[in-house]
């Protein structure tokens, strides 16, 4: 797959590499060893979802969980300098490309970092409410009605064996319907030729402080703090993108390229 990154955010990652480069003075295809891969900042307060989701669940989840899949990816590629300035979504969607000894660990680690990236900006703080426009039409298309959709959400959710995740994802083939599944692990629904449009975490440890073992409360308590602008741009974006466009969507983030790139 063309490694270019077809989004605003990639091309600002990749301008970082080309101004590395050149201060580096190599030739573009030594390994940039200092592009690692970045916890970005969570878009707010770790207090902000309460009491949807509690301050500690997220100082956990984000500061701790999160922050080690990203330390756990750059300790997996350290020795494979040629896959180091890849972006988490290329390593996930080329796994073939990865040498086998550290296959698992980037699957489970890049997917770790792609999913939270995504996790944190479904969520907003003063959210909720219901989708508008063209996503709340293919909803209703597609599910019959906003309620079934929440419904056939949750339910999934519930009926998710072990740990994962539960997704609205848009087929890109098939007239491009809008399905509600999950995925194990940290699979993401790109893996299966499917766009991302909202995501929750069903891992025990997004809700066990606050909900114990009751993943069916914290699903149907979690619709008030959804980020419907994002799953709205999302949702539009993927009308009109290609696999390769997708790669900025999680993972690697302006802030990281920022952090990354030289400040001469
Ligand atoms: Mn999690």
């Amino acid at each position: 797959m063309d490694p270019v990154i077809g989004t605003d955010d990639g091309n600002d990652l990749i301008a970082g590499i080309e101004m590395h480069r050149q201060e580096m003075g190599k030739d573009s295809d030594v390994a940039v060893g200092s592009l690692k891969h970045l916890l970005p900042p969570l878009p707010y307060e770790h207090a902000a979802l309460e009491p949807y989701i509690d301050a500690h669940t997220m100082m956990l989840h984000h500061d701790q969980h999160h922050a080690s899949y990203v330390a756990n990816l750059n300790s997996a590629l350290e020795k494979f300098p040629e896959l180091q300035e890849r972006t988490a979504f290329w390593l996930l969607l080329n796994l073939g490309k990865v040498p086998q000894k550290i296959r698992a660990a980037v699957r489970n680690n890049a997917g770790g970092h792609v999913n939270h990236s995504l996790f944190w900006r479904a969520m907003s703080p003063a959210a909720g409410g219901a989708p508008v426009g063209p996503l709340a039409d293919a909803i209703k298309r597609d599910f019959g009605g906003f309620e079934q959709f929440k419904a056939r959400f949750d339910d999934a959710g519930v009926k998710l064996f072990g740990s994962g995740w539960v997704w609205l994802a848009r087929a890109q083939q098939d007239g491009g319907g809008l399905q509600v599944y999950t995925t194990s692990g940290h699979d993401n629904p790109l893996m299966q030729g499917h766009f991302p449009i909202l995501v929750n975490d069903v891992w025990e440890h997004a809700y066990y402080l606050k909900h114990e073992n009751r993943r069916g409360d914290y699903l149907k308590g979690w619709w008030p703090v959804v980020n419907w602008e994002e799953a709205a741009r999302r949702f539009e974006r993927s009308d009109h993108s290609a696999e390769r466009d997708w790669e900025g969507e999680g993972g690697s983030r302006p802030v990281d390229s920022q952090r990354d790139a030289p400040t001469s």
